[in-house]
């Protein structure tokens, strides 16, 4: 069976993918991208340009009708952030119609949009093969390459069709990137695996949901929140099968707020770069406000202590672990850590006698989660320390109405430097969501007898100034 399944099949090949109001057919899209598919022959990786428009829907589908990773390129990265992209996976060329995509990387980019059109598609690489290597934030350093097969994507994308009884019957919406896990593995891949058609609506607006008129809606919890706050656009949903929120913990009143303005409860769903989706209610089953449902067909899940196990009670907490054919290979050049098939996810969870599991936060508080998005605090840090008045930085998430968390710098200066220059700063070399919100400039960061820095005792409240 082919990755994307629907692409192929002739039934319903009429049935579209529209990105930011561009619609095209799915017999198009395998033409444009075929064609382009047979310009990557010698290439070994390659990048894309990852805008939220159609040439990257036929850059990605070409490189995987090639059997060539795909690494998506967030188009906001700055440029220490794409340099190390692009180095890191050692892509050979950047698909983009922007010629100035590859920065100052010295690659050649490729054109997407050209006028080729091509009915010749080859066989399906072997499922072991890598698909995508996406790049996702640790906790020190820059972000690092999780390398995702093809049998991956396919075991969770068809897991989830089953939770979800999602069909070529729905229609998908969503506007989120298309360079991370939710936006382009559920939102594009699936769409293209299930059959049912897509509409991007270019960023993920209320009014943009609204106007979609789609059964089928994904969204962060920031999305969510947005949309509840515009009840005109939420109301408009209730014509939907299924409202499915993930990425970040949905808080408790927008659940409510969904309830009470569409009419019914959202799907929550967790998972990670690295283990894609794992956990799920399910379109048949109970929905509950702050639990992320049960394990996926397929996955397994379990929690740890450093004392052994922990008791499935609902109320005790461990670290959460997961097993399944959705894992990652490992990062690239370095092979899964895994132990007898577990991945320890860094998250802590309770999962209850029923199976319902809750996360309750993550073991380390260097993992920021801003508007859905993970970023790392050290390499946030890392960018604030390359400014010539910058001789320490500590960052930490701070709760956020709208993004659940904001990135907050502490940072003590060593000449003139004020926090919008700071902020400026980091904006040129990172992707736009790895700002500090807030910078605090300070005499000095709180440290323990070892000289190690104490982000518990830097203060999380909005009074600080
Ligand atoms: C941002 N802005 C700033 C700063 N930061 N301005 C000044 N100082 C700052 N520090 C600007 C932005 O550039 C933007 O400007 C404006 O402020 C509003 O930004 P923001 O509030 O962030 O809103 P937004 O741009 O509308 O973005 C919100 C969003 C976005 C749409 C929810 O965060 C988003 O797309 N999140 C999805 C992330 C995602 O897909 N994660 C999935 C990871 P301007 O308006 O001029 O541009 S995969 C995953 O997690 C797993 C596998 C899973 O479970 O799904
Ligand atoms: P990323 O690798 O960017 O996909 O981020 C994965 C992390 O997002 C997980 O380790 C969790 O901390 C968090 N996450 C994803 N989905 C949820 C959810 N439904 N509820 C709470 N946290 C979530």
């Amino acid at each position: 069976m082919r990755l994307l399944t629907a692409l192929h099949a002739d039934q319903d090949a009429e049935r579209s993918v529209t990105v930011d109001g561009v619609p095209v057919s799915r017999h198009e899209l395998l033409g444009r991208a075929a064609a382009l598919a047979e310009e990557l022959d010698g290439v070994t990786v390659a990048a894309v340009h990852a805008v939220a428009g159609l040439p990257t829907v036929v850059a990605i589908v070409a490189g995987l009708l090639a059997g060539v990773p795909v690494v998506p390129v967030p188009p906001d990265a700055g440029e220490l952030e794409r340099l190390h992209v692009l180095r890191d996976c050692g892509a050979t060329v950047m698909l983009s119609d922007d010629p100035a995509a590859a920065g100052t990387s010295g690659l050649p980019v490729v054109p997407v949009s050209g006028p080729s059109r091509s009915g010749s598609v080859p066989p399906d690489p072997a499922p072991e093969k890598t698909a995508l290597i996406l790049y996702t934030s640790g906790t020190t350093g820059p972000p690092k390459g999780v390398v995702l097969s093809r049998a991956a994507l396919a075991a969770d994308l068809d897991a989830l069709a089953e939770a979800w009884d999602w069909t070529a019957d729905d229609t998908l919406v969503h506007g989120l990137p298309l360079y991370h896990v939710h936006g382009l593995v559920l939102g594009l891949l699936g769409a293209l695996r299930t059959g049912s058609p897509l509409v991007h609506t270019g960023r993920p607006t209320p009014s943009a949901y609204a106007a979609a008129g789609g059964s089928l809606y994904f969204g962060v919890p920031t999305v969510w929140s947005r949309v509840c706050a515009d009840p005109a656009s939420a109301r408009a949903l209730r014509g939907a099968r299924l409202l499915v929120s993930g990425s970040a913990p949905l808080p408790v009143p927008v659940f409510d707020d969904l309830v009470s303005l569409t009419g019914q409860a959202p799907v929550e769903r967790y998972g990670m770069t690295e283990t894609l989706i794992t956990v799920s209610a399910r379109a048949d089953g109970d929905r509950r406000a702050g639990h992320v449902g049960l394990p996926l067909a397929g996955v397994a899940t379990r929690l740890v202590a450093a004392d052994g196990p922990v008791p499935h009670d609902g109320e005790t907490i461990g670290a959460l672990e997961v097993r399944g054919a959705t894992l990652f290979d490992g990062y690239l050049g370095q092979p899964a850590a895994l132990t007898d098939g577990w991945f320890a996810t860094g998250d802590v969870a309770t999962i209850g006698p029923d199976g319902w599991h809750r996360i309750v936060g993550r073991a380390s508080t260097d993992l920021i989660k801003t508007g859905g998005y993970r970023v790392g605090a050290g390499e946030v840090e890392d960018a604030l320390l390359l400014h010539p008045a910058v001789v320490e930085a500590a960052v930490i998430g701070t709760p956020h109405d709208d993004l659940g968390e904001q990135i907050t710098a502490f940072v003590v200066t060593g000449g003139p430097a004020g926090p919008d220059e700071l902020i400026g700063f980091v904006a040129a070399r990172l992707a736009a969501h790895k700002r500090p919100r807030v910078v605090h400039l300070v005499a000095e960061l709180p440290r323990n007898a070892m000289g190690k820095v104490q982000k518990s005792r830097l203060p999380r409240g909005e009074k600080f100034s």
